[in-house]
């Protein structure tokens, strides 16, 4: 009789110890993700602040724009969200005043980079949907805001431009941006 409750006492603490092992990597990786979204903010920031002559895609207007191109950004009647135009065509060394005008219902955001930087923060932004970014080379608008970016493209290249609130690329909303 003693023999079998022993059994069972240590079939339990067995039990208890495999649970806490489980437990304990969750836990922890639950703690590290709690915490990333600031600490990559807090690099993104100091990147954006620091990092102007490092993006492929140029820095902030380096000089007084030579034109203005109106972009804007809705969702559509069928269930896909835009940017107008679809396509963004610069030239290398240009200095430019993007206005751009949120005219949907939803939230949305223009973000340019190149390809590789834009498929990095899009995975970003699906795991911490709250992120928040004070980049820039991006402006995020309320339904019915105006925003601008002023900028200068440094090298030729073919970048894009994307909102990568979540489901929003994946709906439309992205473009080849062409800087010739
Ligand atoms: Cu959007």
């Amino acid at each position: 009789m003693a023999g079998t409750a022993d059994m069972a006492t240590d079939e339990k603490i067995l039990f208890d110890t495999k649970d806490t092992r489980m437990n304990g990597p969750f836990l922890a990786l639950a703690l590290v993700a709690a915490a990333l979204p600031t600490g990559l903010m807090a690099a993104g920031t100091h990147a954006g602040g620091h990092g102007h002559a490092a993006m492929a895609i140029g820095s902030p207007a380096e000089s007084e724009p030579t034109r203005t191109i109106e972009i804007r950004m809705a969702e559509t009647e069928d269930g896909r969200m835009i940017f107008e135009p679809a396509s963004l065509d610069v030239s290398e060394g240009e200095t430019v005043r993007l206005a751009i005008t949120n005219t949907g219902a939803l939230p949305h955001e223009f973000v340019m980079d190149t390809l590789p930087n834009v498929e990095e923060h899009k995975a970003l932004m699906e795991r911490f949907p709250e992120m928040e970014h004070d980049d820039p080379n991006a402006v995020h608008l309320e339904p019915g805001e105006s925003g601008e970016i002023l900028w200068t493209f440094a090298e030729a290249g073919t970048f894009q431009f994307a909102c990568l609130i979540p489901g929003h690329y994946d709906a439309g909303m992205h473009g080849p941006l062409i800087v010739n």
